[in-house]
């Protein structure tokens, strides 16, 4: 009890006299999709989902909490962020203030080197290196898996962005989402595949996840199928990364993006993502694995189209997608760490 208090109190003193953090989160791809809500305030899917973290794509994120500061300044790839986009920053530092006892305001830097708000994932690489330069500014010591369910909180996604390599989104069953986090599958080293981005269209999407999914949910009679399918797919792709088997993997991974792209233009009015090079780009990749290369596509809230293959392979696939029409531009990545601090 003694030693409680005195580590509250010592918290408290820290974050009165402000502090910074600087911390490095990749992005993340879903091979099994989280695509519906049971809480929307607290971001509590109606399914468990699977990621693998993807390199050398970052969001770099410093968090300064400075004492006498009143409100949060939030700049995004250099300008100031949009209102939205403070608010939800600032609920979110509100989770890490409430927990350290300060009040002061932050400056957030934040910086992605890959397109925002694209379908590739900047809101789980930004709200997982959000939380914990916010928890290492003020000196808070939370596990991951704390990390996780706050990180949860600012975006779904995100929780899945602390842990590098393979990660399991657990679908909790707690009614405040205290067990709803993500747990590390097995690390990048252990399954080195490479991933292929091809870049359709670098502008942000025409409605956001967020509401899509909701739409979704509300409106799709697919939806219970789309739970079933997400529920057979998990253990498969659990079972397909144990015994690093690509095929396994990217069968059961194109299926459920497909699934979740079918289950979405059930709803009224339907969500429509793709675009023209996003079909020729899947079929492509379909092409490739006629002609024999174990190459497997899936994509997420937006146009761009992801190839997972093993790394002998990436040169050619990437020089394939780089000629599809609609496509333009062609990103080289792998399996990447941990979300980590920088400074
Ligand atoms: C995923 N996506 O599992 C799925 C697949 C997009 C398609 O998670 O409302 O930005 O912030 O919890 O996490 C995108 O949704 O949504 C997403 P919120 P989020 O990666």
């Amino acid at each position: 009890m003694n030693n409680g208090l005195k580590t509250e109190r010592m918290v408290t003193l820290a974050g009165s006299e402000g502090g910074s953090a600087t911390v490095l989160a990749h992005p993340n791809i879903a091979l099994v999709k989280y695509w519906g809500k049971r809480d929307k305030a607290l971001n509590l899917p109606m399914t468990g989902s699977i990621s693998l973290t993807l390199a050398p794509m970052n969001t770099r994120t410093t968090v300064r909490f400075e004492p006498g500061r009143e409100a949060d300044e939030v700049w995004l790839n250099g300008a100031p962020a949009d209102v939205k986009t403070l608010a939800g920053v600032s609920r979110h530092l509100d989770r890490f203030r409430a927990r350290a006892g300060v009040r002061m305001g932050a400056l957030v830097e934040t910086v992605n080197d890959f397109p925002t708000a694209a379908g590739l994932a900047s809101s789980a690489s930004g709200y997982a290196a959000l939380s914990m330069a916010a928890s290492e500014a003020l000196g808070l010591r939370l596990s991951r898996q704390a990390l996780s369910v706050l990180a949860r909180q600012g975006s779904g996604s995100a929780c899945r962005s602390l842990h590098g390599g393979f990660v399991e989104w657990q679908e909790g069953t707690l009614s405040d989402g205290s067990d709803s986090c993500a747990i590390p599958l097995a690390p990048a080293n252990f399954w080195p595949l490479a991933v292929v981005v091809a870049v359709v269209e670098a502008g942000p999407k025409p409605i956001s996840s967020r509401e899509a999914m909701q739409r979704t949910v509300d409106t799709s009679p697919f939806f219970p199928a789309w739970r079933q399918r997400v529920n057979e797919d998990l253990p498969v792709v659990r079972e397909a990364i144990a015994r690093r088997e690509l095929a396994l993997l990217g069968a059961v991974a194109e299926r459920n993006c497909l699934s979740m792209f079918a289950t979405m233009l059930g709803a009224a009015p339907p969500v429509q993502y793709w675009r023209p090079g996003s079909v020729a780009a899947m079929q492509r990749v379909q092409a490739l694995r006629q002609g024999g290369l174990n190459v497997w596509f899936t994509m997420d809230a937006g146009p761009n189209v992801k190839v997972i293959c093993e790394p002998s392979d990436a040169e050619s696939v990437c020089v394939a997608m780089a000629s599809v029409p609609g496509v333009a531009l062609v990103l080289n990545g792998r399996v990447g760490g941990p979300a980590e601090r920088l400074a």
